[in-house]
């Protein structure tokens, strides 16, 4: 590091000091993108760094509620509204018993590079709370969805800050935030939410686009070795909204995803996770709001292995799809042990320094980071909010479409910026670059 980097990172250390994912991310963000500052004298001179390394603003407030029982609880919500340079603030809402300051940080800081390679007009944000929705009842949702959005629902809006699902909100959620927001400015301003319902506002694909969004990405990696899906195993963690998009894209695609994961364990399916009766028993473990696995290999007759994670089990393509720092240093020797071959971060920062770095040697895997594969969600939700401005909704196979061009346009930027900076096929380095430069350009002409 440089010493201009290394004083932004300690003032963030100073600032932050307990915020370890924050931190993290920062960090290994500020190693991929030095080649591209040692190119530009303007954006030290400017002192850019620091600014794009912190929140514009961060909200931390109450949220108190009743539960069925009628005893009173208080959780803490969060948003950290990270950086309107290209657009209003957009990112998802994580409702999680880990979540705090540092993690909604974290989400934020990645949101935002994410976003600037939608391509799409949106700045970055995330929040959530440390509410704990396992085993929850709806009423129960609905009042903390309510109490939630009572706190923040003026910070947000169309042209301001559009919040969406993350782990924990989905489109449940999503309906009673957007409700009690409408009730609340007496407006229905379907843009304000992305991840809406298909009756008032949402968009086709978007419960499909991340994990769609993710296998689109890989499609072009195995292109790049003049492979194709067809016949490949994959590995997948999880097995939430990203995860149920990988399964169905890949047996589309002709490949077949082996693993599903849970909090409990991980299940392991050799016919593959490709049938729409199994697709649809995904959603109804989701459903069920017991956040555990097991139940799928009891229906399906395949094997749990509690308390394991899935990485054990040997195949072409690995897809973390469920939280941070879910691959530590042994799942990636363990990865590079099983020769798999490409190797897709679908979830948020999914993989520790330490393993990403062990990965990062291996010259026979291909390894592409969340900010780039996993942004077809954000993608999709700016879509959905282009079709809530124009007062009209696209066909499924038009946003399908959308999405898919938009993940290779993000595949080809990252391919090419990376070569533009002389570092070979990179493709961490290379989206990263691309997303900084994008929102530095911006951050310059907008004055400070
Ligand atoms: O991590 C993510 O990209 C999301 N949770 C989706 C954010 C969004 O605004 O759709």
């Amino acid at each position: 590091m440089n010493a201009y980097v290394r004083g932004v990172m300690q003032r963030l250390e100073t600032l932050y000091a307990n915020e370890t994912e924050y931190l993290q991310c920062v960090a290994a963000w500020l190693e991929m993108v030095e080649p591209a500052l040692e190119q530009d004298p303007r954006y030290e001179r400017l002192d850019l760094l620091s600014r794009m390394v912190e929140p514009e603003r961060m909200l931390s407030f109450q949220v108190p509620w009743i539960d069925d029982r009628g005893v009173a609880h208080t959780d803490h919500g969060y948003r950290a509204q990270f950086s309107s340079a290209i657009g209003p603030y957009k990112g998802g809402l994580r409702f999680h018993p880990s979540v705090n300051a540092g993690v909604v940080k974290f989400l934020g800081f990645e949101q935002t590079y994410k976003n600037a390679l939608s391509g799409l007009p949106i700045g970055g944000a995330a929040g959530g709370a440390d509410f704990d929705p396992r085993g929850r009842s709806d009423r129960e949702i609905m009042r903390f969805c309510q109490s939630f959005m009572i706190a923040m629902y003026r910070y947000i809006g169309a042209d301001t800050d559009v919040p969406a699902g993350d782990i924990g909100v989905g489109t449940r959620e999503i309906g009673y935030l957007y409700g009690q927001y409408k009730r609340l400015t007496g407006r229905a301003e379907s843009g304000a939410l992305t991840g809406k319902g298909l009756t008032y506002g949402g968009s086709k694909v978007r419960q499909e686009a991340a994990g769609f969004g993710a296998v689109y990405f890989l499609s072009r990696m195995l292109e790049h070795r003049k492979q194709t899906l067809e016949g490949k195993r994959i590995a997948v963690s999880g097995f939430g909204n990203m995860s149920w998009g990988v399964c169905r894209k890949a047996a589309e695609l002709g490949a077949k995803v082996v693993t599903l994961s849970g909090p409990d364990g991980y299940v392991h399916d050799p016919d593959g996770v490709c049938t729409q009766e199994k697709f649809d028993y995904m959603l109804a473990m989701r459903r069920s709001g017991k956040d555990a696995v097991a139940p799928y290999a009891e229906r399906f007759g395949v094997e749990f292995y509690a308390g394991k994670k899935p990485w054990e089990v040997p195949t072409d393509i690995v897809i973390p799809c469920a939280t941070q720092n879910e691959i530590d240093a042994e799942d990636a020797a363990r990865i590079l042990a099983n020769d798999v071959k490409y190797y897709v971060e679908a979830a948020n920062m999914p993989t520790t320094p330490e393993a990403l770095r062990l990965l990062r040697q291996s010259r026979t895997l291909l390894t592409a980071g969340s900010k780039a594969a996993g942004s077809g969600g954000v993608v999709v939700s700016a879509l959905e909010m282009v079709q809530n401005s124009l007062r009209y909704s696209w066909s499924r196979k038009e946003v399908d479409r959308r999405l898919r061009s938009t993940m290779y346009d993000i595949y080809d930027v990252s391919v090419t910026e990376a070569e533009r900076c002389g570092l070979g096929y990179d493709l961490i380095a290379g989206s990263d670059i691309a997303a900084f430069r994008k929102i530095a350009e911006a951050m310059i002409a907008q004055g400070l």
